[in-house]
């Protein structure tokens, strides 16, 4: 008999707890009740659901909640001891457990005087003199001193990165375009399929672009691939090969020293992060070093103060009143209750368009798990799929699917109010149809609405009859509005910490470790085997029918005919 899967048969406890059979049999009553009658019930709703932070305005009335299903939830993360954890968290003790590691990203952007311990170190030392070094190195590039094997100053600066290591400083770059350098321009290489890389070095002269190969580990397939064609990208570019050439052209952010040695780059030129930064939370650290170079170190520090100032936020506020409590809470609610299978991010923001991809990492490869803390096959659904796209031209994609599908998908809208650009009335258009998406998918429109709109546009209704069915919309599909003043690196800062707290949070209601990735491993494993096999000519006997098939398929065709 095939060994099972999992080792112990045992099965976690958690819907049995008091907390979860309480919600468990509220959602039982409540399950039918629509948002149209819990505003007609209570005209602060608004005011009662929604909260304020500094320039950030959560509104979350638009869910099926009440404020009975609003305490449960609390009582819910009570029992699960979030506040315990949370402070656990940032106390630096080793709360990923099943890698030994403690979970620190909030010690990079940690802008009080207050020290922060890992083993016995105070670890904030070295996260400033670390920032220091990429504030010193990514002022060089800015004013045009970091000079070229050529004499040239650079205009072109590319992360070699991949997942963590690409994700983050994408999205920040993007979201932070209007602080640009005006003559510095960014580029990120993540996939190994070489016409990435070959279309982005077809733009770039040797003599003034800067890689920067960005990797945690140093021995990530892909980077050190793209790190490799690159490099012989530029010496084959400039006819030159001397270790100083290289210097000024390569530079790394890595844990791994060593490796970074062997590649050729000058440890001098290696920006250091530690094992208590997970890839996906890395952006703060000197991962973010293409950031830095592009919108400048203050406004990177900017960054890191809003982020800081959510976590104070975070670690201070009450539950009642902590937003990526109420978040994450929300979440818990309409997966595990309800049985959403995912959850929309919807930026109104064009130079948002990166955070849904930016968050689907961190939030599924986080809370991705099936097995608890304690080894224990979860009986309960955990991390749902997470998607988006920038909302308004969703809104001609797959918004239909939102209004009159069949599934329920809880969404979040984010919208800045003040734009970075002069054109004022596409920025009323923009703010016109979030508000509107919002409402038409809490109110829906029911028969009588519709037939009345019918009349009014001049359609003789009798004509109109059998279209009625497909015009009514339900409604009731549940939406948070996150609104800011202005995306300014501060906001962005608050924005993507909310976010990595409210993961955080839903981790721990749910038993998970959040911060390790097994689940990655095993493919890259297979990957490895399987490119022995494609460049061998033997015969392939391993694998099952369908791999071996692909396999030999693949081989054949790669064959030049
Ligand atoms: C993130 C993951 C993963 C990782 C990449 C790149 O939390 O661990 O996305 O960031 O696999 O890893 P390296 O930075 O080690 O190259």
């Amino acid at each position: 008999m095939r060994p099972a899967r999992v080792i112990l048969n045992a099965k976690s406890s958690l819907i049995n707890t008091p907390a979860w059979v309480a919600l468990q049999e509220h959602y039982n009553k409540t399950k039918k009740v629509h948002m149209l009658d819990l505003f007609e019930e209570d005209p602060q709703r608004f005011e009662n659901f929604s909260i304020e932070f500094k320039s950030m305005l959560l509104d979350y009335s638009k869910n099926r909640v009440t404020k009975k299903t609003m305490k449960l939830l609390f009582d819910l993360a009570k029992q699960a001891n979030v506040e315990e954890w949370r402070d656990r968290m940032f106390a630096g003790e080793k709360i990923n457990t099943t890698e030994g590691r403690a979970v620190l990203h909030t010690a990079l952007r940690n802008r009080s005087d207050k020290p922060i311990f890992v083993d016995d170190e105070n670890v904030m030392p070295k996260v400033n003199a670390e920032l220091e070094k990429a504030r010193i190195f990514s002022e060089k590039v800015r004013s045009g001193q970091w000079i070229g094997y050529a004499g040239l100053p650079i205009t072109d600066v590319v992360n070699i990165g991949i997942g963590g290591s690409d994700l983050g400083p994408n999205m920040v770059c993007r979201a932070l375009s209007p602080y640009k350098h005006n003559n510095i321009r960014v580029h990120f290489v993540s996939n190994v399929d070489g016409s990435h890389i070959e279309q982005m070095l077809g733009k770039l002269r040797p003599e003034t672009t800067l890689f920067i190969v960005a990797s945690k580990t140093f021995t990530t397939q892909e980077t050190i691939t793209n790190a490799n064609t690159a490099k012989n990208w530029f010496m084959s570019g400039t006819g030159r090969v001397t270790e100083d050439d290289i210097s000024k052209h390569f530079v790394a952010v890595s844990t791994n020293a060593k490796k970074v040695a062997e590649f050729g780059i000058d440890p001098e030129n290696m920006f250091e992060f530690w094992d208590w930064v997970g890839g996906r939370y890395s952006l703060w650290s000197t991962v973010g070093l293409a950031s830095i170079i592009y919108v400048g170190m203050a406004n990177f520090k900017k960054m890191l103060e809003g982020a800081h100032e959510m976590d104070a936020h975070f670690q201070e506020a009450p539950l009642e009143e902590n937003i990526p409590v109420i978040l994450a809470m929300l979440g818990v609610w309409y997966g595990n209750f309800y049985g959403a299978e995912s959850s929309a991010v919807l930026p109104y923001d064009h130079y948002l368009r990166l955070l849904p991809a930016y968050l689907e990492q961190a939030d599924m490869e986080s809370n991705g798990k099936s097995v608890d803390r304690e080894g224990l096959q979860t009986t309960y659904t955990t991390g749902k799929v997470i998607w988006g796209a920038e909302g308004i031209n969703g809104q001609h994609a797959f918004y239909q699917l939102l209004h009159q599908g069949t599934r329920l998908i809880p969404t979040d809208f984010i919208a800045s109010v003040q734009s970075h650009n002069e054109h004022e009335h596409h920025s009323d258009i923009l703010a016109s149809n979030f508000l509107a998406q919002t409402e038409a998918l809490m109110r829906g429109r029911n028969i009588d609405e519709t037939r009345e709109q019918l009349k009014n546009s001049g359609v003789e209704l009798h004509k109109a009859e059998n279209r009625l069915p497909h015009m009514i919309f339900e409604g009731n599909q549940p939406s948070n509005s996150i609104v800011i003043k202005k995306l300014t690196p501060r906001a962005l800062g608050r924005l993507i910490a909310m976010y990595e707290h409210k993961i955080f949070v839903q981790g721990i209601v749910w038993n998970l470790n959040s911060y390790d990735q097994w689940g990655v491993e095993l493919g890259k494993n297979l990957a490895k085997n399987i490119l022995e096999e494609l460049d061998s000519g033997d015969d392939i006997h391993s694998h099952d029918s369908s791999t071996k098939g692909l396999l030999n398929w693949y081989r054949k065709y790669k064959k030049p005919s």
